[in-house]
């Protein structure tokens, strides 16, 4: 028999976990929680897309503390009333075939912003907005303005403990497949890179300084998250800007991550600073994805202007990443895994629910 490869439709098993195939909805941001609380739109988005066929649900980027939320109606996880919302439509998604996911998160320099429909520009203090919180007091700058204060031990470590508590809920609230936010610019990521991380201290200087953050967060994390589930961490695998966090720096730091007993990282690129000159198109973060798989030796995730099936399925059967996380293509269409298993000739890989089996 010849080799055959993985492709879009082979499942995917990590630890105790099996996705039904490579195609998973990335974490996106709804802006419709009050105080961080899920409620039914999110049952109904995260629900259809799980109808949908993805393997692999994610929940948007969670907040650990109040003060991390990028907006005033981000999602959180800071308090266990947060949890039964939440484990309501991992029920739901787990019935349809799908595994929930979360992404923990905590917005750094760059929360107490407006939502997007409100304009997205930081919030005072007065006007619904609140103090932030960053590796340095150096604000993010354009619309983001806010001067955060520099995180002293004690903030560190009350962060690094929200971060374990807010993975505690996640257990309870039945997600199987946590992510930490690393990327986007958000407090971890504001830790990684020189740009806004320029505390003397022994978070930041040198690279082994700066990775710290992270690590012992990642640490603390997996010795409360088991065995049996899976630990990824998002990175934003360059900063697009000369003497920033770069695709070298990520490479590294994956192979520590997979040291800490972190099973994937999950490729995304950008945010540190609002002037980057991004190459954006079609795949444009694959070859990050590409490279820390094969050098750092752990699984990864591509993400980022994936929208054709044969696209996705090529970085799946190239070895380029081992699943793809799509997130505007799966807002067009909820029913984007089922469509792209008929174009791809693998109808029988993902039946259609039966009620809806008929139109199909
Ligand atoms: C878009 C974004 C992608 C890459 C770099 C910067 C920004 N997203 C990121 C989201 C929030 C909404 C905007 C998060 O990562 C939480």
């Amino acid at each position: 028999m010849p080799h055959s490869p993985a492709h879009l439709f082979t499942s995917l098993t990590i630890k105790s976990v099996r996705l039904r195939n490579r195609i998973g909805v990335s974490p996106m941001c709804q802006y419709s929680s009050d105080d961080g609380v899920a409620n039914d739109w999110h049952l109904v988005h995260l629900g259809a897309r799980a109808v949908g066929g993805a393997g692999l649900v994610f929940a948007e980027a969670t907040s650990v503390a109040p003060e991390g939320r990028i907006t005033p109606g981000c999602a959180g996880l800071w308090a266990d009333k947060h949890i039964e919302p939440l484990a309501r439509i991992n029920r739901f998604v787990k019935a349809q075939g799908a595994v929930p996911g979360i992404q923990l998160a905590h917005a750094g320099r760059k929360g107490s912003a407006a939502r997007p429909w409100e304009g997205d520009a930081h919030l005072s203090n007065e006007g619904g907005g609140w103090p932030t919180l960053g590796p340095s007091a150096i604000a993010f700058g354009g619309d983001l303005p806010k001067v955060p204060r520099a995180m002293t031990d004690a903030d560190i470590a009350r962060v690094q403990q929200d971060f374990v508590a807010a993975t505690q809920r996640a257990l309870v609230a039945g997600y199987e497949w946590l992510e930490l936010h690393s990327a986007h610019g958000y407090l971890s990521h504001e830790f990684l890179s020189p740009l806004s991380n320029q505390r003397s201290d022994h978070y930041g200087g040198s690279f082994d300084n700066r990775i710290r953050f992270l690590l012992e967060t990642t640490r603390a994390v997996r010795a409360v998250w088991p065995e049996r589930l899976v630990l990824g961490v998002r990175l934003s695998c360059s900063d697009w800007v000369p003497g920033g966090w770069d695709i070298v720096q990520s490479v590294e730091l994956g192979r520590r991550l997979r040291e800490e007993g972190v099973d994937l990282i999950d490729c995304s690129s950008g945010g540190i600073v609002p002037d980057a000159r991004i190459p954006v198109g079609p795949g444009f973060q694959v070859p990050f994805a590409e490279r820390i798989r094969r050098e750092a030796g752990i699984l990864t995730a591509a993400v980022g202007v994936i929208t054709e099936p044969a696209q996705a399925d090529a970085i799946v059967r190239n070895g380029q990443a081992d699943l793809v996380l799509l997130a505007r293509a799966l807002l067009r269409d909820a029913e984007w895994p089922l469509r792209a298993a008929r174009t791809l000739g693998q109808a029988e890989a993902l039946p259609p629910p039966a009620q809806y089996a008929r139109g199909w």
